[in-house]
């Protein structure tokens, strides 16, 4: 006998449209909120940003958690980080530009954008309960040389929410990467922050442009007021 279980469907009256969110197929994926990008000293003021422009969004994707926590939504983290020899950093990316600090070179938290260095941990307000999966990345996007791809399909998430920094650049990254692999994608506006807030929102108007031709937007207010279909 095939058993079949409904679950919770939630309707967000999000853009361009109304977005269905069936809760146990859902994942959130809280991208990158690390110290090497929020906080001073790290890679992205080495890069000449001004950090200051992503605190909001560490507040709201703390609130974003919490809700998804609640509501029994999975939750991924992920950080963009690399080997302490840098056998996964293509000289490419090492090179670009001319920072005051290079990936692998000593700042004021340890060795930049290195996994197991203080700057490359999560803020303290976001970091992962036990249990939670997390995705060490070498690159922008979340599915590029990771097991994310599989360990979805393995927990049958086909819906994802996303949140984290930066918006133009890895977070809008894996979004496009995960719409190309068929999930229905939505971005929780005011837990993303970019280092330029016109990047931001041309992002948002990116996604939800053509009939959200990546995806969905949503302020976290909307989503968590959300009415059950069931
Ligand atoms: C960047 C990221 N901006 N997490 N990384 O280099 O968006």
């Amino acid at each position: 006998m095939i058993k079949k279980t409904f679950g919770e469907m939630l309707t967000v009256n999000a853009l361009p449209y109304q977005f269905l969110l069936p809760v146990e197929h859902t994942a959130v994926i809280m991208i990158d909120m690390q110290r090497d990008f929020i906080l001073p000293g790290g890679f992205g003021e080495t890069l000449g940003n001004d950090v200051s422009q992503l605190t909001s969004a560490v507040k709201v994707a703390h609130s974003l958690l919490y809700w998804c926590r609640r509501k029994g939504i999975r939750v991924i983290h992920t950080k963009e980080a690399h080997a302490p020899d840098l056998s996964d950093c293509p000289p490419a990316k090492r090179n670009r530009g001319k920072p005051k600090l290079r990936i692998g070179d000593a700042g004021s938290m340890g060795r930049i954008l290195i996994d197991g260095e203080e700057g490359s941990d999560f803020v303290p307000e976001l970091s992962p309960l036990p249990g939670e999966l997390v995705i060490v990345k070498p690159g922008k996007g979340a599915f590029y040389a990771t097991k994310l791809d599989q360990f979805l399909k393995d927990n049958k998430i086909t819906h994802l929410l996303f949140g984290g920094v930066t918006t133009e650049v890895c977070v809008q990254t894996t979004m496009r990467e995960a719409n190309d692999r068929g999930y229905e994608c939505m971005l929780v506006e005011d837990a993303t922050a970019s280092y330029f807030p016109a990047f931001k929102e041309a992002t948002l108007a990116m996604i939800r442009a053509q009939g959200g031709i990546v995806g969905w937007t949503a302020p976290l207010a909307l989503i968590m007021s959300a009415k059950s279909l069931i």
